[in-house]
């Protein structure tokens, strides 16, 4: 399987985030997408690929050009209002409660992007967890033509490619960035996939999140069929969304499936959900689905909660495979960085067919270290 990598992903170099209002370490970090790709090179089956540049005009065929133009300029906004933070992040968010009572054409003419850094992120931004820094639009642009490059490989007749993207995508909105995420690289690529075929496109997300910005961007389409399995938004981010009645409206209705898991998901919950997404993606035309692809449903993921193994990967890949769809298949989160690179493997080798080996080089020492 062809893999679609750059190391452009390294000026998005984040260490810190916050949580709740307090400073931690952060957990979308470049360490991931090394581990990931050092692990796939080690393998032998997999081949490398850079990204090739598809512009902005892909794009702002999901997104708003003001979310590009903020993007552009953050960091060099925050440096020029002389604000002392090592990212940037919101002062104030725009909750809806604010405008209770006004119609909405009296907010769509009276409220707009401030001129304060601290105001524009809140206008254009979900929550605090997506640190911004220097390289992060850059970084940004990259991964979005990384999974563009991934959609090229797969129309141009591969039967699945993986692209490595980083940042993740799947929180971005339309108009909203978050969750460690500032371009839907999953919708983006999807969009262009529809446009280049005329034909009806799937997306499957398994991260351990639901996808809100995927779900947003596609919510009144009837040519582009959403099917996510991830914990119940009762009890995880991003709270708001990711409901099983949300089925989409207008042309939309139906197109929208949502799998909410309970804390504490097995392996064989995992299984069944995936039978039942398979099934929703299966009932609709089309040749090609794109997969965002998650690990943070890891057992030892350190922000989620369920208890899958790598083995489960393997055959998940297997089954989404089995579909007989060609796969675009686009990293999205996973945080428990000795793990990533085997469960990338095992899920990526099931999808090619292959049987999954764990790599003798690296094993789990004490406290989760790598060792070998
Ligand atoms: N204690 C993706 O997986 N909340 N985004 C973090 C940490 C934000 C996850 C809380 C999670 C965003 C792509
Ligand atoms: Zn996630």
């Amino acid at each position: 399987m062809q893999v679609v990598y750059t190391a452009a992903h390294l000026a998005h170099d984040i260490v810190t985030e916050t949580f709740m209002g307090v400073e931690g370490p952060a957990n979308e970090v470049a360490e991931r997408a090394e581990i990931i790709r050092a692990a796939l090179e080690a393998d032998g089956g997999f081949r490398l690929t850079g990204p090739s540049d598809h512009g902005e005009a892909p794009i702002t065929a999901v997104h708003d050009p003001g979310l590009v133009r903020f993007l552009e300029v953050a960091w060099s906004e925050h440096r020029a209002q002389n604000i002392p933070r090592p990212f940037l992040a919101a002062d104030t968010y725009p909750n809806r409660a604010m405008f209770e009572g006004m119609s909405d054409e009296a907010v769509a003419a009276l409220v707009r992007e401030p001129v304060h850094v601290g105001g524009r992120a809140g206008f254009w931004g979900l929550d605090t967890a997506a640190p911004l820094v220097a390289g992060t639009y850059e970084a940004a642009r990259r991964a979005v033509d990384v999974a563009l490059t991934t959609a090229d490989l797969v129309l141009g007749g591969e039967t699945a490619a993986y692209g490595l993207c980083r940042p993740p995508g799947h929180h971005a909105a339309r108009s909203m960035y978050g969750g460690y995420c500032f371009f839907n690289n999953a919708a983006i690529a999807a969009e262009a996939i529809t446009r280049a075929t005329g034909e009806r496109v799937a997306i499957l997300d398994v991260d351990y999140h639901h996808g809100n910005g995927t779900q947003q961007i596609f919510w009144r389409r009837g040519d582009v069929r959403y099917v996510s399995i991830h914990a119940d938004p009762e009890r995880q981010y991003p709270y708001f969304l990711g409901r099983a009645d949300e089925i989409g409206e207008g042309e939309g209705e139906g197109e929208n499936h949502n799998i909410p898991l309970r804390a504490g998901a097995t392996n064989a919950d995992y299984l069944a959900a995936t039978d039942r997404a398979v099934e929703a993606l299966g009932a609709v035309p089309g040749s090609v689905v794109v997969v965002s692809l998650g690990f943070d449903t890891y057992g030892l993921d350190p922000i989620g909660d369920f208890a899958l193994t790598t083995e489960v990967y393997h055959e998940v890949g297997r089954r989404v495979a089995a579909l007989g769809r060609r796969l675009v298949i686009l990293q999205e989160g996973g945080y428990h960085r000795p793990s990533l690179g085997e469960n990338a493997r095992a899920w990526l080798r099931g999808a090619d067919g292959r049987p999954f080996e764990p790599l003798p080089a690296a094993g789990f020492g004490p406290g989760g270290a790598v060792t070998g």
